[in-house]
């Protein structure tokens, strides 16, 4: 059977070509193509075409080749919508050949014409895949595959949340423990494929806060690289299942309107790009100090809607005045947010603390707003506010006590070998392979990753 489809005039552009879906990561590919000149004539001649596919089933095809001489024009084919574009030749299966089994071929066909030589075409694509006339199975583990059973994002999925807690997607509240890094300008080393399977398998961490300063030879000094360091960092989390806060890093200076269309600028890419991630949990603000909750509130009113507008679902921790201590560092308390709460929902406000230096009257503000407002411990330390000096394990312990009866999620600074008594590891680890021995942690890493190690127990119900 010939069906007459369609005659194009020679060199026109094509149009009116079903788009059609590319073969999938998961699927097998693989197709063959016979290309038979059944007849020629002075300056035209007639080709046979049959596709066949070797791969898992298509449904849609779209078959590509480029005439290899400039001259040669299809002039009306036949069982397939054909076009061409300069010496760009497209066939797109019909209603009834558009679905090709394994192993099933489709046989279309054209007449031709030709000013110079009639050579065949070099090569040939179906649906992007070169037809080689063999198969090409799928990956057998993409980077982009859904995160392995049993892991925290594949447990809680998209996480919203719910009254002052933060939920699952059984609307449950749960607790994420895990680590923030160092500032990835200067640690960069120390989160590799290695360091992250670690964290993941042997700390368990659900959850991998990835710390971009805005100043200080961060973000400002290199926009592009930094938000794809960010990204691929998103990814390295995702691939394992963690759940992963970007955290727009402003310290020095305080206010975050200082770096007001920097967070746009970055959040409106990030947020495009990592929309469609379950892991993705944005903090748009790390330290605000020196400032008014006023002035934070508004900066936070202009970023979310820029984040939103790209990724609409996604949890948001928005920092509190005073180093993000709910103003307690400035002398004020909770109540500024409790009675000014930044006009967004699904957004959580970050309360920070150093162990050493924040104690009982940090502690009781904790307990007083944990009731009011939906807290996320995004970055704290078992040692001074400087990050340094000893840890100190009584309050620490009381405060990861206080934070997991409250189901507060937290990350800990920082997953890092700084030469500082915050970080995790000892000073040189980062330039080896082992991040997974006792002996490569810090008096801090060690009581930090004893405590996130243990069970989660996430509802799934
Ligand atoms: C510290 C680092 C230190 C670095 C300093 C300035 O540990 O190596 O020199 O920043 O960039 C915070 C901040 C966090 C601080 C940390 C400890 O969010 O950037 O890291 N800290 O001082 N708030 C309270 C303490």
């Amino acid at each position: 059977m010939k069906r007459l489809l369609v005659l194009l005039a020679a060199g026109a552009t094509a149009v009116g070509l079903t788009t059609l879906a590319g073969p999938s990561a998961q699927a097998a590919t693989g197709c063959k193509v016979d290309y038979t000149i059944t007849s020629q004539w002075q300056g035209g001649f007639q080709a046979g075409v049959k596709i066949t596919n070797l791969g898992d089933s298509v449904s849609g095809w779209n078959l590509k080749f480029t005439m290899a001489d400039a001259g040669q024009k299809v002039v009306q084919g036949w069982n397939a919508t054909w076009s061409q574009s300069g010496s760009a030749v497209t066939a797109a299966g019909t209603d009834w050949n558009g679905t090709l089994p394994t192993g099933a071929s489709a046989d279309l066909g054209f007449v031709g014409s030709f000013t110079g030589s009639n050579p065949k075409p070099a090569s040939f694509t179906l649906n992007g895949v070169t037809c080689t006339g063999s198969v090409t199975d799928p990956p057998t583990d993409p980077p982009t595959d859904p995160p392995a059973t049993g892991t925290p994002v594949a447990t809680n999925g998209q996480l919203h949340v719910c009254g002052v807690n933060l939920c699952n997607q059984y609307n449950r509240p749960i607790q994420l423990r895990g680590m923030s890094t160092h500032g990835i300008q200067w640690f960069g080393k120390c989160y590799n494929d290695t360091s992250l399977d670690a964290l993941a398998e042997d700390w368990k961490s659900d959850l991998f806060r990835v710390a971009m300063y805005v100043q200080e030879q961060g973000y400002e000094t290199d926009p592009a690289g930094f938000t794809s360091r960010v990204n691929s960092m998103v990814d390295m989390a995702e691939a394992r299942g963690m759940y992963a806060v970007i955290d727009f890093h402003t310290l020095t200076p305080g206010d975050p309107n200082y770096n007001l269309d920097r967070a746009k600028t970055f959040f409106s890419s990030v947020a495009a790009r990592n929309a469609n991630k379950k892991n993705v949990i944005y903090e748009i603000a790390n330290e605000p100090n020196g400032v008014s909750w006023t002035a934070i509130k508004n900066y936070a009113e202009q970023v979310i809607p820029v984040i939103r507008a790209a990724d609409p679902d996604a949890v948001i921790i928005v920092g509190t005045r005073g180093w993000s201590s709910l103003g307690v560092s400035d002398g004020s308390n909770e109540s500024e947010v409790v009675n000014s709460p930044v006009n967004a929902t699904n957004i959580m406000y970050a309360f920070h603390f150093y162990a050493a230096s924040h104690k009982d009257d940090y502690r009781a503000a904790v307990s007083r707003a944990a009731s009011r407002l939906p807290l996320f411990v995004s970055e704290f330390g078992t040692v001074s506010a400087t990050g340094g000096g000893a840890m100190d394990r009584a309050s620490s312990i009381a405060w990861l006590d206080l934070l997991d009866q409250l189901k507060i999620s937290y990350a800990n600074w920082t997953y890092s070998d700084a030469d500082e008594g915050s970080a995790a590891f000892k000073p040189g680890t980062c330039n080896g392979s082992d991040y997974s021995s006792s002996g490569v942690l810090t008096e801090s890493g060690a009581l930090i990753k004893s405590r996130i190690s243990s069970t989660d127990n996430f509802p799934t119900s």
